[in-house]
């Protein structure tokens, strides 16, 4: 994933309730109503509000990214969990959120983004929680996947994600990556196709699953497809905005919110 910057999630707990009346009309859902459903549960399995997140800002790498664990922090705060961003950093932050007896701890550095569910030792990914969320969305979108084609555009850990999850959807997945070998390893891993021209493949498919950081020209999209869409960076010009009926994206909520959902389920 490619590394979040202060401007891409600035708004971002502001811009919630926004979101979620664009994924209703999109997907008929909102973040939360994706999230339970990625985490396979139903309003009504889990009482959210009896969890308990420590959010804890991590300095290594490349260090804090302004605005990211406040950003973090209001997505769970929103999904009805009990969330705050711990005062220490790092591992004095772990401690002071295990100290504090924290359900969840959200943290991420350059490489990974978890979720960890302190009462059983297991976490979520970001990557996972993202395509989960992603497939979800599409599939929400489109009125179920069965027998459609979809195709996921990127082969890393969010892609490679998505093509699972679709095809347990029923879709028939098709992949392709401007790195040809990745997208052929999943064809041999999963049984989905692989496409070798990702221009001639945007242009041939309206189910798309965009885990790529790429910025398709509107004049190669197909008229009425449906994007969800997690790459940043994020654009679509104005041809490539009419001629898709729904273009599915946030910088971080869908991802996160399924992340601590997932891992609150754990609990039960
Ligand atoms: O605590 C902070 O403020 C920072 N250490 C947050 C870093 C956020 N990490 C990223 O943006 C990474 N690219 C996330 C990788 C997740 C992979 N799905």
């Amino acid at each position: 994933m490619t590394r979040l910057t202060p401007d891409l999630i600035e708004g971002v707990p502001d811009d919630k309730i926004d979101l979620d009346s664009r994924l209703l009309r999109m997907t008929g859902k909102t973040v939360k109503g994706i999230a339970l459903e990625a985490a396979g549960l139903e309003e009504g399995d889990i009482d959210l509000s009896e969890f308990r997140v420590g959010v804890v800002p991590i300095t290594s790498g490349l260090g804090v990214i302004s605005g990211f664990s406040a950003s973090v922090d209001a997505i769970v705060r929103r999904l009805g969990m009990d969330s705050h961003v711990t005062e220490g950093t790092d591992v004095n932050g772990f401690a002071e959120a295990v100290d504090d007896g924290v359900d969840l701890i959200m943290m991420a550095d350059d490489n990974r983004f978890v979720a960890y569910n302190t009462r059983t030792n297991r976490h979520t990914d970001n990557s996972w929680g993202t395509a989960k969320g992603y497939s979800v969305a599409l599939k929400n979108a489109a009125g179920g996947l069965e027998g459609k084609e979809v195709l996921v555009i990127g082969a890393g850990y969010v892609g490679s994600w998505a093509v699972r999850f679709l095809k347990d959807m029923g879709a028939d997945v098709r992949v392709t990556d401007i790195v040809f070998p990745k997208a052929k390893a999943l064809e041999d891993a999963y049984g989905v196709k692989a496409l070798e021209d990702v221009d001639r493949a945007l242009s041939e498919h309206t189910l798309i699953l965009n885990a790529a950081p790429a910025i398709f020209s509107g004049e190669k999209i197909a008229e009425g497809s449906i994007f969800s869409t997690p790459g940043v960076p994020h654009y679509f010009d104005e041809e490539g905005r009419r001629k898709a009926k729904a273009i599915i994206h946030d910088p971080l909520e869908i991802g996160t919110a399924v992340m601590a959902v997932n891992s609150a389920r754990y609990s039960l």
